[in-house]
């Protein structure tokens, strides 16, 4: 197994993880990079503007998509990490055991999970095995039904509940908890308010101990709150806006599309928090 430094010290706060989609159907980047070559130049670029990981996705997770099939995520993602994942820093962004395996033998040093553990009963026992950084998300039912009317009585704790026992999960299959950090999926299963109460409530899941990752880039939430009831993407500066409000409540991993505008306002959002 590789030695790592624990996740908090791998990613002080605030760190920037450059969002990488090899899909044609991503909801604000799909096809954008579905050339290999094109996602190879993506990831370098992302990670020369101050990335500090690049998460590479062969399978679209917006809502109302359909699941794709363990080899067609293989075809996409593979030539791309065969390319970068061993000169860059990388994570790759699975539910599948078998993508997360390749994944991790040609370099790649996290598995994000969506499914926090509930896609893959083999996934655990991969990232244990390799020793990598884990992610695990929430997410109210799947992508196909998750945007169908989400209820909670209390969103915070009832995400904060869901993360606590899937963390337990992942150490109880030998992953090393300060290798683990958390995200409370924003727009997995969650209205627009739903959204911004996880973000201004972000300390009840700080409280769990492990890092947080907040991946509100350009999604709808964003676009509706600036007047579009029906709008399915939000823009780089509202995007921003929201990943800066997530530091400022705890947040360490921001996951963003558009890696240079982030890293500049998190510099000095930073700047001014610990001077
Ligand atoms: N959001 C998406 C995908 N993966 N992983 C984490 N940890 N947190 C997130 O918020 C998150 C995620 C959806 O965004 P994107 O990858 O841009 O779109 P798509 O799923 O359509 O490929």
């Amino acid at each position: 197994m590789q030695t790592r430094p624990p996740i908090e010290e791998r990613f002080p706060r605030p760190s920037v993880m450059g969002v990488v989609n090899v899909t044609p159907d991503s909801f604000s980047d799909g096809g954008v990079h579905l050339r290999p070559d094109d996602a190879v130049a993506a990831a370098r670029r992302m990670v020369a503007e101050g990335a500090a990981i690049v998460d590479v996705g062969g399978e679209s997770t917006r809502p109302g998509a359909a699941g794709v099939s363990v080899d067609e995520e293989l075809r996409r993602v593979l030539p791309v990490l065969e390319a970068v994942a061993s000169e860059l820093p990388a994570s790759i962004d699975t539910a599948k055991a078998e993508v997360a395996r390749r994944a991790l033998e040609l370099g790649a040093e996290m598995v994000n999970d969506v499914t926090a553990l509930r896609g893959d009963p083999e996934l655990a026992g991969v990232v244990a095995n390799a020793g990598a950084y884990l992610c695990l998300m929430h997410m109210r039912g799947d992508p196909r039904t998750m945007q169908l009317d989400p209820r909670y009585d209390d969103v915070a704790a009832e995400v904060a509940a869901f993360l606590e026992e899937r963390l337990a999960v992942a150490v109880a299959a030998g992953v090393a908890e300060d290798r683990i950090c958390l995200d409370p999926g924003i727009g997995f299963g969650k209205t627009v308010e739903q959204n911004l109460e996880l973000v201004r409530r972000l300390d009840v899941l700080t409280a769990l101990g492990r890092p947080v990752v907040i991946g509100f880039s350009r999604k709808s939430t964003l676009g509706r709150l600036l007047g579009d009831p029906t709008a399915r993407t939000g823009t780089t500066a509202a995007s921003v806006g929201a990943a800066v409000a997530a530091y400022e409540r705890g947040a360490t991993i921001l996951r963003v599309h558009d890696v240079r505008e982030h890293v500049e306002a998190l510099t000095i959002a930073r700047a001014v928090a610990a001077p």
